[in-house]
C-alpha cells in the first residue's frame, strides 16, 4: 500500500515561492511514526518542494492551515481522481468538519496520535469513516518522529513539539479557537526522542544538525515547573535548542540562565505589539512591555538570541504608531523582528467571532479565506484608509528590513551574546535575517478582495471535472465576507476541539449533506 502525508502550502507572500526557513511543518513525520512500522510511506513537505504530481497513493492524509485550504481542496481532488482516498486533519478542519468534508474521503478532527492507526486499519479493511474525532491526549501514544523521512527537507532535522497546546487565551490565536488545553510529556521520552532522531540523522548530516534541536511547541513556557525539569535533563545531552515562549519566561533571569546550561541558544517570543491598547484587546496579558528592554538583556547575557513577531492591528494602531516602531524597536534592543504581519481574525478564532457579531462589520468585502493568512488585510482600519494602512506598513517595512538596519542588529547582537561563549546565536541570527526578509511581490494590494491571487497551481485539466459545478467548487475560491463585508453563515459554524480542562468535547458531525462537492453551499463560494 502507498502512503503520502503532505503539509500543503501556499506562499502567503504570493511569491509563489517555497519556504526553508528553520520552521517547518513537522506533522508529517509525526504521521508516519504513527502508522504500522511495515507501511511504506511518503512525507511531502509542500513549503519545501512541489509534490511530485506523478506519485500513486492509495491513501493521503493532507494537513493545512487556515489559507492553504484552497489548495488543500485541489490537491485532494487531484488525487482523488487517480484513485486515492484522502484525509484531511489539523487546526482549521477540527474547527469546520462539515465544511470540510464535501472534499476529501475523511476528516480528523483534532489530535492524530489517537485517530491516524484507526484511519489506516479502517480504510485497510474498506470502512473508512467520514469523521474521526481524537481521543484524550496521552503522552504515551506520542512516538519519535520519523526524523529519516523528512531530513533531507529541512535546515533542522532533530524538530517535534515537546508540550502540546498553550494554557493563555491570546484572542486572535487557533489554539485559543480550537479550546485552550496544555500537555507536557515525560521529560524521559522527550530525551528518548532526541537520541533516537540523533542516532538516525548522524551518519548523513553535517554536525551541527544533529547538534541542534528545534523544538516547535507553541509555547514551551506553559508549566514552569516542567520547563525546568526538562533543562536538568537536557543539560547533560550537549545539544543546543531554540523554542518559542511566552513573555514570562524572558523575564524570569534564574529560568533563563538554567536553559542557557541546559543549551537554550534562541528564544521566540509574540511580542504583538508595542500599543498597550493593542495588547489588552488581543487578551494578552502576559506581555508587560515595562520589563522588555530589561528581558532582552538578560537573554543575551545569557547567549540567548531573542527573535519575536509583530503585528499591526487595523483596529487600534494609528499611523503615529507604525511611525514609532523604528525607534521602540531600537530602544528595547530587539532592532529587527522576524516578521511585522497584520493582526488577522482567523475564522473561528474568539477574534474572528467578535468581529463578526459587531453590528457595522469590519470586515472588507469579498474576502477570501486565503487573505486571512497575516499578510493580507481583511478589515477595515479604524483610523485611516485601507490603501494608507498599507502604505505606512510598507513604509515601514522598507526601514525595518534595510540591509543596513540588519547588518547593524547582527552586529549588536553578535556583541551581546558572544561574551556568553556560543557563536550558535549568530548562527540563527544570520540565516534568519538572511531567509525572512526577501522584498515583497510587485503587484500586490494587500487589500483583501482585491490582492493578487497566489500564483501556486496544481495541474488539474478538463478531463478533472464532471461538470462546471464540480470545477467551480473545486477551483474557485472560498470567499470569507460577501460584497457588503458580511461574514457568510458558514463560518459562524466553527467548533472547539477542547473544553475548559482541556478535554474533548469535540463530537462526530451529523451528516447533514450529502459528500459530492456539489452539494456544497453556494453561500460558502463566490
Ligand atoms: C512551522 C510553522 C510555520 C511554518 C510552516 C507553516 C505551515 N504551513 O505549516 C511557517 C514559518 C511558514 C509559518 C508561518 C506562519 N505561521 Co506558523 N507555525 C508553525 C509551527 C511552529 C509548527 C507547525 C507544525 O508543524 N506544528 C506541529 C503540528 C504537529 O501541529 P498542528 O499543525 O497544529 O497540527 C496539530 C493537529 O491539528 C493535528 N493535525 C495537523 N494536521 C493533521 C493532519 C491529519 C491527517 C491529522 C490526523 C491530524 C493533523 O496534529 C497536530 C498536533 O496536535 C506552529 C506552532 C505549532 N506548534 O503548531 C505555528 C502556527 C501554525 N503558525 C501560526 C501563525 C500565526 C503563522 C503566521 C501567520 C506567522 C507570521 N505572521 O508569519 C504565518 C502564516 C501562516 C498561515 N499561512 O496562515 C499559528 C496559527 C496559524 C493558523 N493559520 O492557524 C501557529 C499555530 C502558531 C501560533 N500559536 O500562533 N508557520
Ligand atoms: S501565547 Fe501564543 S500560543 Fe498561547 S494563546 Fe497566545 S498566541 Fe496562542
Amino acid at each position: 500500500m502507498r502512503v503520502g502525508v503532505i503539509s500543503v502550502y501556499t506562499d502567503y507572500h504570493r511569491r509563489g515561492a517555497h519556504h526553508r526557513g528553520v520552521l517547518q511543518p513537522h506533522v508529517g513525520a509525526l504521521i508516519a511514526a504513527l502508522l504500522p512500522a511495515a507501511v511504506q510511506v511518503e512525507v511531502v513537505n509542500d513549503a519545501w518542494t512541489d509534490p511530485d504530481w506523478l506519485r500513486d497513493y492509495d491513501l493521503l492524509f493532507i494537513s493545512c492551515l487556515h489559507s492553504d485550504f484552497d489548495r488543500a481542496r485541489q490537491i485532494s481532488h487531484y488525487w482523488r481522481r487517480r484513485g486515492a482516498m484522502t484525509v484531511l486533519g489539523g487546526n482549521f478542519a477540527s474547527m469546520y468538519p462539515r465544511l470540510c468534508k464535501p472534499f476529501f474521503d475523511a476528516v480528523a478532527i483534532g489530535d492524530p496520535e489517537s485517530s491516524v492507526r484507526r484511519i489506516y486499519d479502517d480504510f485497510s479493511r474498506g470502512a473508512l469513516e467520514r469523521f474521526y474525532v481524537a481521543r484524550a491526549y496521552d503522552p504515551a501514544l506520542v512516538p519519535t518522529p520519523r526524523f529519516d523521512l523528512t531530513a533531507h527537507e529541512v535546515v533542522l532535522p532533530l524538530n517535534f513539539e515537546v508540550t502540546r497546546g498553550c494554557p493563555y487565551t491570546c484572542e486572535f490565536c487557533t489554539l485559543t479557537g480550537i479550546g485552550t488545553r496544555h500537555h507536557v510529556r515525560p521529560v524521559e521520552a522527550v530525551v528518548r526522542d532526541i537520541m533516537q532522531g540523533r542516532a538516525t540523522t548522524r551518519r548523513s548530516a553535517p554536525t551541527y544538525r544533529h547538534k541542534m534541536a528545534i523544538f516547535y511547541d507553541n509555547n514551551l513556557g506553559g508549566n514552569l515547573p516542567y520547563l525546568r525539569a526538562l533543562c536538568d535533563a537536557l543539560e547533560p545531552l550537549g545539544l543546543y535548542w531554540g523554542v518559542c515562549v511566552t513573555f514570562n519566561v524572558i523575564c524570569d533571569a534564574d529560568l533563563l540562565q538554567r536553559m542557557a546550561r541546559a543549551g537554550c541558544r534562541g528564544l521566540f517570543v509574540g511580542l504583538e505589539s508595542f500599543n498597550e491598547r493593542t495588547l489588552e484587546e488581543m487578551r494578552k496579558f502576559q506581555n508587560v512591555l515595562g520589563k522588555l528592554r530589561a528581558a532582552i538583556g538578560h537573554c543575551h547575557r545569557h547567549g540567548i538570541l531573542v527573535m519575536a513577531g509583530l503585528m499591526l492591528s487595523p483596529g487600534t494602531d494609528d499611523a503615529a504608531y507604525m511611525e514609532s516602531i523604528p525607534a521602540r524597536l531600537a530602544e528595547c534592543g530587539l532592532h529587527v523582528p522576524t516578521y511585522i504581519c497584520f493582526e488577522t481574525p482567523f475564522p473561528g478564532t474568539p477574534y474572528f467571532n467578535r468581529l463578526a457579531r459587531m453590528p457595522e462589520t469590519p470586515f472588507l468585502p469579498n474576502a477570501l479565506l486565503r487573505d486571512f493568512n497575516g499578510y493580507t488585510l481583511t478589515t477595515r482600519p479604524a483610523h485611516m484608509g485601507a490603501e494608507d494602512f498599507v502604505a505606512a506598513y510598507k513604509a515601514l517595512r522598507a526601514r525595518v528590513y534595510s540591509r543596513r538596519s540588519r547588518v547593524a542588529k547582527f552586529v549588536r547582537d553578535l556583541a551581546a551574546t558572544l561574551p556568553a561563549g556560543s557563536l550558535v546565536p549568530a548562527a540563527l541570527d544570520l540565516y534568519e535575517l538572511l531567509s525572512e526578509s526577501k522584498p515583497l511581490a510587485a503587484n500586490r494590494t494587500f487589500i483583501a478582495g482585491t490582492d493578487i491571487e497566489p500564483p501556486e497551481r496544481v495541474p488539474l485539466t478538463d478531463a478533472d471535472f464532471a461538470t462546471e459545478r464540480e470545477r467551480d467548487a473545486i477551483l474557485r475560491p472560498f470567499a470569507v465576507t460577501d460584497a457588503t463585508g458580511q461574514v457568510l453563515p458558514v463560518w459562524r459554524d466553527a467548533s472547539p476541539v477542547y473544553g475548559r480542562r482541556g478535554q474533548v468535547i469535540a463530537r462526530r458531525p451529523a451528516p447533514a449533506q450529502p459528500d459530492t462537492p456539489a452539494a456544497m453551499p453556494r453561500s460558502a463560494m463566490r
